[in-house]
């Protein structure tokens, strides 16, 4: 067992089986030492009161001070937060806009230029996770039904193939087909919510803000697809809502370069009207 004390973080590591040096183990029963001082340090620093953790167990164990501030470097100055009260909203990662032969694909796009952002948002994935921190999911679709499908969504595009109908991967946009799915490099953990969303805006018709709020979320940090569609709509809506939100430029995608530009422009122009723009690098950075 080791005890780290490391920047803002509070670090206990302990094996899973006792550790022995030399005669003496340091596991008591069935709790080991780790955990027990993992459970004193809750106390202590949960004693005023707080509803949501001031420090968190990762997935390595290690404890960490979820209070801290982070600064990210950012435009137009940088984003502050506290990991206790921050998610990273990961938006419609979905194999129908991502993966060859899905329905984006066969609308005529180029899905290259979105699928550059799955290595970024999986080292993303991979930090927030270690740092035992809130994810939240995405995906854009309807019922089996169509009975939340407006028939101006159905007829928009004027496409021979639209929305419900029988796709290369599934029916288009429909819970529950192979298409409609989160791509299995950023599947979704079971204890991570997914938000099935009928509109391009995350908070429509939704629970989203009700999550956020009985987690006690104030920040997103946001990536996903499209960056002119569903990433622009949803910080927009949440913006209203009072939330602000960091959108990171490696891992939002759009399928048009001109949009990928302008989408982050509008999102940082004017002193941030609705958020603010860096990139994977500068956060994990910033997480250390
Ligand atoms: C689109 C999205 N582009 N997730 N959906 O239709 O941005």
């Amino acid at each position: 067992m080791r005890i780290v004390a490391r920047g803002g973080k509070i670090a206990a590591a302990s094996k899973a089986e006792g550790t022995k040096r030399g005669h003496f183990t340091y596991k008591f029963g069935f709790l080991s030492l780790g955990h027990r001082i993992g459970t004193l340090a809750r106390l202590v620093l949960n004693v005023r009161g707080c509803d949501h953790p001031r420090i968190s167990s990762n997935q390595r164990g290690v404890l960490m001070n979820v209070n801290r501030t982070v600064s990210v470097d950012a435009e137009p100055y940088s984003f502050e937060f506290e990991p206790a009260h921050c998610a990273l909203l990961i938006i419609d990662m979905q194999r129908d806009f991502l993966e060859p032969g899905g329905f984006g694909e066969m609308l005529g796009n180029d899905v290259s230029r979105l699928r550059s952002t799955i290595e970024p948002n999986r080292r993303l994935l991979a930090a927030w996770r270690g740092e035992g921190l809130q994810v939240i999911h995405t995906r854009e679709g309807h019922r089996p039904d169509l009975t939340d499908l407006p028939p101006a969504k159905k007829a928009r595009g004027r496409s021979k193939t639209s929305i419900g109908d029988e796709g290369p991967m599934g029916r288009i946009l429909v819970r529950g087909q192979p298409g409609h799915d989160i791509i299995p490099e950023l599947y979704p953990l079971p204890t991570e919510p997914v938000i099935d969303k009928p509109g391009k805006g995350a908070f429509f018709a939704t629970d989203l803000h009700a999550i956020l709020q009985s987690r006690g979320i104030q920040k997103l940090v946001v990536t996903g697809v499209t960056t002119e569609v569903c990433v622009n709509t949803t910080v927009r809506e949440a913006n209203d809502r009072g939330f602000d939100c960091l959108v990171l430029a490696d891992c939002v995608g759009s399928y048009f370069p001109e949009f990928q530009e302008m989408g982050l422009q509008m999102i940082k122009a004017q002193g941030g009207i609705f958020g603010w723009v860096s990139d994977s690098a500068r956060m994990l950075a910033a997480l250390g």
